[in-house]
């Protein structure tokens, strides 16, 4: 912080002297030196121009080489994750394209067309075949991205009910997140924020005269069978957080008065998950940084980081408030037996509560 501000005030003093000079300059009796641009300054400001055109170029591919391979991007654990990566990377490919392209023709025109003494501009007024081709081409490009869009998000949004999802609800809160499954009926019971009782332990508000809450179970891990479709039904506490499940490609708000939902299949466990490749590369990568703070802290007297070891995430998405950046609960997708086994130990609702 303090860093930035001593920046800021020397660009500051930087730009208040240039001022104070150009003042000087104009204030100068008799003034000499021309405030038009001679060909010579054009030339320079031209090959400038040029110059800045190549160090976009050379940053683009330093950048791409450097941060593009991206293990993430192409290794989504959900039925509807590589549709949504086919929608990002066509419209980044399209976007990249169209940038290489249009970046060159401003930069090399400005070039071109610079101030030379005696060179005159063509008078031009309107072609419409010009025109009509360069609107009908944006048209036609932006509304078959659109277009494709919009039925991607349908049809990941559309939740199927007939498939007998497994009905889960997040629970947020500054600053941490709850589960809660419906139990053998999978129906989640009612709950309202008003019904929060602190002094029984029912943290959610889950109504304790409804039957369906009887057997709600609640949990600080999100276990989720493999291959079953799962619906999220997303509650807030307090504030607006935001639901997000990278490796599965989810995200939804939760809001605080509303139920909001997101439904997706996951595909991928967690145990297959850690052998794929890129992952393997990915926590390697994680673990060499870490052992290398480590050698730092250890000479330092502090303890070593922990290994890494790869685990799916729910993150919150919305700046919620101090601990924001910590809010998270590990999710893991298993098998049915797995899970099974996990949800008998879990305590039901009824159970948990303090009488
Ligand atoms: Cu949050």
């Amino acid at each position: 912080m303090t860093a930035l501000l001593t920046i800021l005030v020397l660009v500051f003093v930087a730009i208040a002297i240039w001022q104070m000079v150009k003042i000087f300059d104009l204030s100068q009796a008799g003034n000499s030196n021309s405030q038009v641009a001679t060909d010579k300054d054009n030339t320079i400001n031209g090959y400038l121009n040029m110059g800045f055109l190549a160090f976009i170029y050379i940053i683009t591919i330093w950048s791409m080489v450097n941060y593009g391979d991206l293990p993430l991007m192409s290794n989504s654990a959900s039925a509807h994750g590589p549709q949504l990566d086919n929608l990002m990377i066509i419209s980044m490919v399209l976007i990249f394209i169209v940038q290489t392209i249009t970046q060159f023709l401003l930069h090399y025109f400005a070039f071109k067309y610079k101030g030379e003494k005696g060179k005159k501009a063509l008078f031009y007024a309107d072609n419409n075949t010009l025109e009509f081709i360069w609107t009908i081409i944006p048209v036609i490009v932006l509304a078959g991205l659109i277009i494709y869009g919009l039925f991607t998000w349908s049809a990941i949004m559309n939740v199927n009910e007939d498939d007998d999802p497994l009905i889960v609800e997040l629970y947020a809160q500054q600053f941490n997140w709850k589960a809660r499954y419906g139990g053998a009926d999978n129906t989640l019971g009612k709950a309202n924020v008003r019904l929060i009782d602190i002094d029984r332990a029912n943290i959610l508000g889950v109504d304790e005269s409804d039957p369906n809450a009887q057997d709600d179970v609640i949990a600080t891990e999100l276990h989720l069978p493999v291959g079953r479709p799962v619906l999220f039904k997303m509650r807030s506490q307090d504030v607006l957080h935001s639901a997000y499940m990278p490796h599965f490609r989810a995200q939804m708000n939760c809001v605080p008065g509303m139920t909001t939902q997101f439904g997706f299949t996951p595909t991928v466990t967690t145990v297959d998950m850690r052998q794929n490749p890129d992952i393997i590369d990915k926590i390697a990568n994680i673990n060499r940084i870490r052992a290398k703070k480590s050698e730092k802290l250890i000479i330092k007297g502090e303890e070593a980081l922990e290994r890494y070891e790869f685990d799916y995430l729910l993150l919150c998405n919305k700046i919620c408030g101090k601990s924001h950046y910590n809010m998270q609960m590990k999710i893991v997708v298993e098998t049915q037996e797995e899970y099974d086994a996990w949800m008998d130990e879990q305590k039901v609702f009824k159970n948990s509560l303090i009488n």
